[in-house]
């Protein structure tokens, strides 16, 4: 199915077209093939299948990304363009909101999750990553996604947040639903949207104020709507999108993680003996591995990208796995390599909605990485890695892998 386009009645004049469906499972599989074949298209090819812009070369990504005036997020970060068509749930205050309705929900978010209120986590994540490694040392085969990449963010993350203990699990379905909404209506869409009712009426009923433990992440933002900066629902729809971006991006951020170790053993050796460089890795995984592979804009008027002329109204997807392997960017983009320093890169997003979650994100990878280089001599393979495939996340499904104590 995959290739150039021919015959089809969504072409586009002048411009590369390409019958490539990023969403097949095809592409979500070995997504960097086709990566290579839009960035060498052009600085931005029409995906006729769906009619929208693809950008996949770094320059491009970040270009867009920076320019919330021409590329707006009101319009929706997924396929659907909210102008013609209903959103699934009531729109994100943070992520389908322009400036400067968007810059009074940030600041609220920004404040929850400021420097200082991260660091002050930073004890109880440490606390529970080494709980993690005891049991992953004693059983010494494990499987990394459900021992390590699930289990951390999944106790953490809502406990900072001020969820309950019942009932996590469904954060995991909920997560995996808003992330592939966000692609077109395939298989696994409407597979996702037919939990719908159920996780909607679950994540509003433990967003609400009475639900969130006391001196929680929940809390700040609900002295947003004391200050009167958003009401008291909106303070609800900012804690949703806490619950809604924080889960399944850091569990595929920390599987990816363990994923590129147990392929390049070299790399943790070389961890181990300069444990500084942990920040770093972090950021190299999430530029070779991204978990968000696709964020959508919507042109507001016509416009034009490196020459490539953009009508109003048009949707763009831009490839951040892509940009941030980008060959114009960096050398040797494909390898993993501990030592390199790779700033800039778009996992993060830039720009006026670059992640407002970054800090407890990497806090949260950084502490289980530190743990584990600290106690753990050696990972390895005991298998074939396989992939959950979603519409927005690259995330495994399983890692088999061996830890050897140090
Ligand atoms: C970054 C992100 C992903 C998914 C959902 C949201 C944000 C939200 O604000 O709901």
């Amino acid at each position: 199915m995959n290739g150039m386009a021919s015959g089809n009645s969504n072409f586009r004049d002048g411009v590369p077209n390409l019958d490539i469906d990023p969403f097949d499972e095809d592409f979500l599989t070995d997504p960097y093939p086709y990566h290579e074949q839009m960035r060498e298209a052009g600085p931005a090819v029409w995906l006729s299948k769906y009619g929208i812009w693809g950008v996949a070369r770094h320059e491009e990504g970040a270009e867009i990304l920076k320019d919330y005036k021409r590329f707006c997020s009101s319009a929706g970060v997924g396929l659907a363009n909210f102008k013609s068509e209903k959103p699934f749930r009531p729109p994100s205050l943070l992520i389908e909101a322009d400036p400067p309705e968007h810059t009074r929900a940030r600041n609220v978010v920004g404040r929850a999750l400021s420097q200082k209120n991260v660091a002050a986590l930073q004890e109880a994540f440490e606390a529970e990553a080494e709980l993690l490694v005891d049991q992953i040392l004693e059983k010494g085969e494990i499987d990394g996604m459900k021992d390590l990449a699930i289990a951390f963010p999944l106790k953490v993350f809502p406990d900072a947040v001020g969820l309950e203990e019942e009932g996590r699990d469904k954060l995991l379905r909920y997560g995996n639903m808003v992330f592939n909404v966000f692609g077109p209506p395939n298989r696994l869409f409407t597979e996702a949207v037919a939990e719908a009712a159920e996780l909607t009426e679950w994540i509003t009923a433990h967003c609400m104020r009475d639900a969130l433990a006391p001196g929680s992440i929940g809390q700040i933002i609900y002295e947003g709507a004391d200050t009167g900066e958003v009401t008291e629902a909106e303070a609800g729809l900012l804690v949703r999108s806490l619950l809604s971006a924080g889960v399944d991006t850091t569990i595929s951020s920390i599987g990816n993680m363990l994923y590129c170790f147990t392929e390049n053993p070299g790399e943790w050796d070389k961890l181990r003996s300069a444990p500084s460089l942990t920040k770093h890795v972090i950021e190299e995984v999430i530029r070779l591995e991204g978990p968000v592979q696709t964020f959508f804009r919507t042109s507001v008027e016509a416009t034009e990208i490196s020459g490539v002329q953009i009508g109003a109204n048009e949707k763009l997807v831009l490839f951040l796995g892509a940009c941030n392997r980008d060959p114009r960017r960096w050398d040797d983009p494909d390898k993993f390599d501990i030592a390199r320093k790779p700033v800039g890169h778009l996992a993060f997003g830039s720009g006026v909605h670059r992640c407002v979650g970054q800090r407890i994100a990497q806090l949260e990878a950084e502490v289980i990485l530190r743990k584990m280089a600290e106690r753990i001599k050696r990972i390895e393979p005991i298998g074939p890695s396989t992939l959950r495939l979603n519409n927005t996340i690259r995330v495994r499904e399983s890692i088999p892998m061996r830890v050897i104590a140090a």
